[in-house]
């Protein structure tokens, strides 16, 4: 079944890269991208279900957060775990491609944090469409929460930035949005009544796509409303289909050794599109805690410390959370035992307004190196 799936999405994608864009042809256009999120939509359902959880490989996700390597073959992606786990791991490394063949779990500590670092198979062009293990390694990028993407530097001395731009469409056809939000659209589905648009700000759709786009949706009768300016039919369609992950990237450019002639930053930040990237060897050991110290960054981490009522604070263990979280994230983090017979918290440190700020509830945003008490009834 999933290879004819796979014929139809390049049948499709065929059509659309030869497609002129315009008025006329606009709705066809997204009635074409509807049909191909569909179709990989069943490709990635395929891909997950296999082997249980935790994406096509049935990694255990464990430690505070997880980050997921991807790259085309031999970049050093397994050299480069095998050094930020610090001898804990062992990835085979060899100089032909797909060396690694399967997912590769490895532990990174890091400013008292765990991080599950998971290094994957190389991959291919096509790999959303399943060459290679590419359904597999992209149903595990789905769960984790930053991918490192990593590129190197050529024998020849240059980088493989084109590779950036491949990986990033195998990763969008597989579902995953990198360093973008879920766009603000509200739907309400009605009994009746037809599509009712509503919109705030200058938009890229008329009512009439919206509308023409809803109906091939099967939806059609409903309230849409767009609450930024400038939503795309993909947009729409993404939000429609509603299983995206929205993850980041952080480009890691490996084999720094083999560079001939220096390359200016700003060069390389043009060229990426952002700012979060480093240059590292493997090989060399060069930038290495660095990277840590930027994974932990990227991750948004903090750290809490417990302190049990009426005694002095483990300043030793802290917990980790991430930017944002609350005393409900925390609590569900120690035990649930926290949530239900919860009473109140006490908490010093940049969160409170005065130093044991008490807190009857537990939406309380917490920040790094708050020290908290938590009161549970007895
Ligand atoms: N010059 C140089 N070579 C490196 C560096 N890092 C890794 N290599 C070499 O590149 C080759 C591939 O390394 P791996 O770590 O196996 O690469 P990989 O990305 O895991 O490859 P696959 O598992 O096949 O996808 C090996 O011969 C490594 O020794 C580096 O920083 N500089
Ligand atoms: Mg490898």
């Amino acid at each position: 079944m999933s290879e004819k799936v796979e014929d139809r999405i390049k049948e499709l994608e065929e059509r659309l890269a030869s497609t002129k864009v315009n008025k006329a042809t606009q709705k066809s256009i997204n009635f074409i991208k509807f049909q191909l999120a569909r179709l990989r939509e069943d490709l990635i359902r395929i891909a997950s279900s296999k082997k249980g959880g935790g994406g096509g490989f049935g990694i255990k996700r464990t430690g505070d957060a997880q980050v997921a390597f991807i790259g085309f073959p031999s970049v050093g992606k397994s050299s480069l775990l095998n050094l930020l786990t610090e001898g804990n791991t062992h990835s085979k490394v060899a100089s032909y491609d797909f060396t690694t063949v399967t997912a590769i779990p490895g532990m990174m500590n890091i400013e008292e944090a765990k991080v599950q670092l998971i290094d994957l198979p190389g991959i291919i062009l096509g790999a959303a469409a399943g060459k290679g293990r590419g359904k597999e390694v992209l149903a595990a990028v789905r769960s984790a929460e930053l991918v490192l993407v990593i590129l190197c530097f050529r024998s020849d001395g240059t980088i493989n930035l084109s590779d950036l731009k491949t990986i990033r469409m195998e990763l969008n056809n597989a579902g995953i949005r990198l360093n973008t939000r879920v766009p603000k659209i509200v739907i309400k589905e009605r009994t009746r009544g037809g599509i009712h648009f509503t919109y705030k700000g200058h938009q890229l759709m008329d009512a009439d796509e919206v509308k023409s786009l809803m109906n091939d949706l099967k939806v059609r009768n409903a309230g849409v409303y767009f609450s930024e300016p400038d939503i795309t039919p993909d947009q729409l369609i993404d939000f429609i289909f509603g299983n995206r992950i929205y993850t980041r990237e952080f480009v890691v450019i490996n084999k720094s050794d083999l560079m001939k002639t220096p390359i200016s930053p700003e060069k390389i930040t043009e060229a990426i599109g952002h700012e979060h990237w480093v240059m590292i060897s493997a090989k060399n050991k060069e930038n290495i805690n660095t990277l840590r110290h930027n994974i932990f960054m990227e991750l948004n981490l903090i750290r809490v410390f417990l302190k049990p009522p009426r005694e002095e604070a483990d300043m030793d263990e802290p917990i980790i959370l991430h930017r944002g979280d609350t005393l409900e994230k925390l609590c569900r983090k120690i035990h649930k035992r926290f949530i239900n017979d919860y009473r109140y918290s006490l908490v010093w440190g940049k969160s409170a307004k005065h130093p044991g700020q008490k807190f009857d509830n537990l939406d309380h945003i917490i920040e790094d190196g708050d020290i908290i008490s938590i009161y549970l009834k007895r």
